[in-house]
């Protein structure tokens, strides 16, 4: 892969914690070849540098300004309904080019999320692949994680297997774990932490991986909160097979299916009409990747 950045090193302290922190400055278009090939290989591919870390910043305020207002952001689903920033972010040009390259022309935003650990929050996620529980029908589906903060090993960035995609479902565990932040606390058993690859990202940077890529993320022992915004992308055959209705948003080509109701994206930020909908959209989401 091939990056250019301009790189000014600078020592500041940010969130409470002293970072020597690697100031980008400005980002070059990401080499799509590579990309691909890392992510049929590997099952993700990560970093990918999608902002700069003064973007990153100016994104994160806006989040941090929306949670001042009606409270805490991590994991309300379809968030990209009521906040114009996580729809920008997820549509820029350069994500979706790369969702191109994964899944094809054709694209249906499904859910977009931030996941929030907490400084020193003993939060944690399993092992697991992502399309056991959201009841889609095909893997025509790729993941986004973009960092707004540094996900570090420290601060619990999440981890993959290598080329565990090729190998179909696994059976998952449900173990009840209150800190786990997956839904059902689904755990796939013996999966051999020695062949993990972290996915560490500075702000601005971001990984893209399989749904049926192995991964997990570890607690937030640092000083400072670990922010994801987390999104989902799928081809328009794909479909709901665990309940009657769910919704999505064509954000490039053609959708010549119809098999999801359209969400309306975000025009301003916190529109009451749009809180109502998502909240919604939000128990539906629940409902479903919440049972088996
Ligand atoms: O944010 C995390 O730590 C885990 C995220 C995750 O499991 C996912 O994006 O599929």
């Amino acid at each position: 892969m091939t990056f250019s950045f301009i790189i000014q090193n600078i020592s500041a302290t940010v969130i409470g914690c002293k970072y020597n922190l690697q100031e980008k400055t400005s980002v070059s278009v990401p080499d799509l070849d590579a990309i691909a090939s890392q992510y049929k290989v590997n099952g993700f591919a990560s970093p990918i540098r999608l902002l700069s870390s003064l973007e990153a910043d100016q994104h994160r305020k806006a989040l941090e300004d929306a949670e001042a207002i009606v409270g805490k952001m991590h994991y309300r689903s379809k968030i990209h309904t009521v906040l114009t920033s996580p729809f920008k972010l997820v549509t820029l040009p350069t994500v979706l080019n790369i969702v191109e390259r994964i899944i094809g022309p054709n694209i249906l935003l499904y859910n977009v999320t931030y996941i929030i650990k907490e400084a020193n929050d003993r939060s944690h996620v399993s092992w697991h692949q992502d399309l056991t529980y959201w009841g889609l029908s095909h893997d025509d589906q790729v993941s986004l994680w973009l960092a707004l903060s540094p996900a570090s090993i420290k601060s619990g960035c999440m981890k993959m297997i290598p080329g565990s995609h090729k190998f179909g479902r696994k059976k998952h565990h449900k173990i009840h774990d209150t800190k786990n932040i997956l839904l059902q606390g689904q755990t796939v058993k013996s999966v051999q932490n020695k062949s993990a690859v972290y996915c560490e990202l500075g702000p601005g940077e971001a990984s893209f991986h399989h749904g049926l890529t192995l991964h997990s993320s570890g607690p937030n022992n640092s000083r400072g909160r670990r922010i994801g915004l987390n999104a989902q992308f799928l081809a328009p055959h794909v479909y709901q097979t665990k309940h009657d209705s769910d919704s999505a948003l064509l954000v490039r080509g053609e959708d010549k299916y119809g098999n999801f109701e359209n969400d309306t994206p975000a025009s301003i930020n916190l529109d009451q009409a749009a809180i109502d909908r998502q909240k919604f959209l939000h128990d539906r989401y629940i409902k479903i990747a919440g049972k088996q």
